[in-house]
């Protein structure tokens, strides 16, 4: 990482910061992490939107359950801050997906979103999955944002809303702590299962086709970068397909 990655860390929202040493110290306690290689040219990016500097600054891993691990933190000039994270599962694992994704202008965080997405052809999640989350105490937020017409994606389980106060962004970093820690336990403890390779690779890549489709995150990059740049990027770095997929296309 450049010398400057420590810098915009610290200049994001509070709430961006500690989602993201959240989830960095939770992966380090639970998961056997070793390097992902991006391509060279996309760990550390800048580019310009409407005159403001766009900095994105991309962390990723792999791990024996996880082909990829994605935190991704970006800046735009000093009004927009953003974290997204995805966890790729490898494809002889039957895990969903979790993601999460933040984003503050001016000084308000206008959306968080944090889920276990399903990747079963029936939309359900695994039975351990299901009874360990419907076990947590609800998280009521005041302001629930509505899902995108792609978001069919999303688990009955993904809190998607606007902190409305201090307290409410607490309670969302909770929340993405303890679907996290759910997540690493159970992935650590799971067996692979190479014969159900096909349906959890169409689950991904159905994921991937519905998140391809968000028009706010494609608009923030093609300003910056343009529209083959973006549309690159939105393949290759924050949603792409496992290779096993790639080579069967
Ligand atoms: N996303 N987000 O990651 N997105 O990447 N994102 C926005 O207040 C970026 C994910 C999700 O209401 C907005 O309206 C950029 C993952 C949902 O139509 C902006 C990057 C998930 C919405 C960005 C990025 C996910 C949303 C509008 C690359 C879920 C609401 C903010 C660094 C797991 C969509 C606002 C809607 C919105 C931008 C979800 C600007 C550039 C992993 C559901």
């Amino acid at each position: 990482m450049p010398s400057s990655s420590a810098s915009i860390r610290q200049q994001q929202h509070p709430l961006i910061q500690q989602v993201a040493n959240s989830i960095e110290s939770i992966w380090q306690q639970y998961l056997e992490l070793t390097p992902y290689d991006l391509p060279e040219d996309l760990g550390y990016v800048e580019g310009r939107l409407e005159g403001e500097k766009l900095i994105i600054e991309n962390r990723c891993y792999q791990t024996p359950q996880f082909r990829k691990l994605h935190l991704e933190l970006a800046r735009v000039g000093s009004s927009l801050d953003i974290l997204h994270c995805v966890m790729f599962p490898r494809p002889d694992y039957a895990l969903p997906m979790f993601g999460t994704d933040l984003v503050s202008g001016r000084g308000q965080i206008s959306m968080a979103v944090t889920d276990l997405s399903p990747v079963r052809s029936d939309r359900s999640l695994p039975d351990d999955y299901e009874s360990q989350l419907s076990a947590l105490p609800d998280a009521a937020f005041q302001d629930a944002r509505s899902r995108p017409a792609w978001g069919d994606i999303f688990s009955d389980f993904c809190v998607l809303v606007r902190p409305a106060n201090p307290r409410e962004e607490s309670q969302f970093l909770a929340q993405v702590e303890t679907f996290l820690t759910i997540h690493c336990q159970r992935a650590v403890a799971a067996t692979p299962t190479p014969d159900q390779q096909a349906e959890i690779l169409a689950g991904q890549r159905h994921y991937c086709n519905q998140q391809q489709q968000n028009d706010k995150t494609r608009r923030v990059l093609e300003k910056a970068f343009g529209t083959e740049w973006a549309d690159r990027y939105m393949t290759t770095v924050l949603f792409d397909l496992a290779e096993a997929d790639r080579a069967a296309s």
